[in-house]
């Protein structure tokens, strides 16, 4: 009923539209006034507006040029990102004078040559000179951007090489989790059927694959004991069947990983962090990017670095830092300054708040930290002895049960 209303109004404003307009014309042709005649005032009127649009647009343009001068990015911290500035900051000399040149030419004649009743128009059909001016310029111009642009494009987009550090940069919604090697060098299998709350990146060991195979198990029967025991409307049924049959091909997949008999310890050294990461200045870091859910986007402003993460694929990005924190913070005369890593795609609610630090340390600093870091088999509790640090923990929670007591 209301789309009805609506579609009616809609028909009834266009109606009233084409009478208004038709009422103009029989009032026009009374009067012995053509339609298109516009009265000397309101032509200069016009034209003046024309002018002050044009003046207003350059000084909105240079005053947001001063104003916003703080909020632009800072010197480039890495390698590559020279060659990005100057690649951007050469479009912008091209640009930014055909702006004001091609706006100048367009209000100025319109100002110029606004309608008067002694001119009498040039008539000027063809003119080869000038298709050629207009034609060739532009091309060279743009034949130079594009070429320059895929020579940088290419130079930045380069192999990493062998001994590139390598850190995973894992995306789900809506946070980052950071992955290293560990001292093995090589990053451990992971797969989205192994996820559970405890394993968020879906590690393959044989002692995740063990636990998801029992987590499963217990799901499937808990599902199944459902369906047997309670009384539950046909159309629920059918659902929680359709959850059993997805819980199984997940568990004959899981499975399979297991019977592979493929080495799966390599994922047990790999170091997971959140929060913050760390990268030493100077060492060429090869970001592997993956993502759980739907398309987020690893963006490292400061880096000049920014490369889509696609569920179902690794994309990479290669840089050299060339700044540590420390010395951005003195450059920028900010303590409190970090790198940061973003997402640059507008993917659910929170997406705002998907941010890490990014720590750039000198060499032996960023050695320090990642040793400091708890590996894989340490957060499943595969360690042999409880470090110093839990047993005190346990110590301390059992005095306090103790006190709770008396
Ligand atoms: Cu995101």
């Amino acid at each position: 009923m209301d789309k009805l209303l609506l579609v009616f109004i809609v028909v009834l404003i266009i109606i009233s539209i084409a009478q208004i307009a038709k009422m103009y014309q029989i009032t026009s042709s009374i009067s012995k006034k053509r339609e298109e005649d516009i009265s000397p005032g309101t032509n200069r009127i016009n034209a003046n507006l024309l002018l002050f649009f044009m003046i207003a647009l350059f000084v909105t343009f240079i005053w947001q040029l001063i104003a916003f001068k703080d909020v632009l990015l800072p010197v480039p911290a890495s390698e590559h990102g020279a060659l990005t500035d100057r690649l951007f900051n050469i479009n912008w000399l091209i640009l930014i004078p055909a702006f004001f040149i091609v706006n100048f030419l367009l209000f100025f004649f319109a100002w110029k040559y606004r309608y008067n009743k002694e001119r009498k128009a040039l008539y000027l059909a063809h003119n080869n000179t000038l298709e050629m001016v207009w034609t060739i310029i532009p091309s060279i111009v743009l034949v130079f951007i594009i070429i320059y642009g895929l020579v940088t494009w290419n130079k930045i987009m380069d192999d990493p090489s062998e001994d590139a550090i390598q850190v995973e940069l894992y995306s789900k919604q809506f946070d980052w989790t950071a992955r290293y090697a560990g001292s093995d060098g090589v990053m451990g299998e992971a797969s989205f059927s192994v996820i559970s709350p405890s394993n968020p990146l879906g590690l393959i060991t044989e002692e995740t694959l063990d636990e998801q195979i029992e987590e499963l198990n217990k799901e499937i029967k808990r599902l199944e004991e459902r369906i047997a025991n309670e009384i539950i409307p046909d159309g629920r049924v059918k659902e929680l069947k359709e959850r059993i049959g997805m819980r199984k091909r997940q568990r004959a997949r899981v499975i399979n990983y297991r019977q592979s008999g493929a080495d799966f310890s390599t994922a047990l050294d790999d170091k997971v962090v959140r929060g913050e990461f760390h990268i030493p200045v100077g060492k060429e870091v090869n970001f592997q990017i993956r993502s759980r859910d739907v398309i987020h986007s690893a963006y490292m402003p400061h880096f000049r670095a920014q490369m889509n993460a696609v569920p179902g694929m690794t994309t990479q990005f290669t840089f050299v830092p060339t700044i540590t924190t420390d010395s951005m913070r003195s450059i920028l005369d900010d303590e409190e300054f970090n790198f940061v890593l973003l997402c640059n795609k507008v993917c659910g609610s929170a997406h705002y708040n998907m941010q890490m630090d990014i720590i750039v340390d000198s060499e032996a600093d960023y050695k320090k930290w990642l040793d400091e870091q708890k590996t894989f088999a340490s957060v499943l509790g595969l360690d042999q002895e409880p470090s110093f640090a839990e047993e005190e923990m346990e110590e301390s929670e059992e005095e306090s049960k103790i006190a709770q007591n008396n």
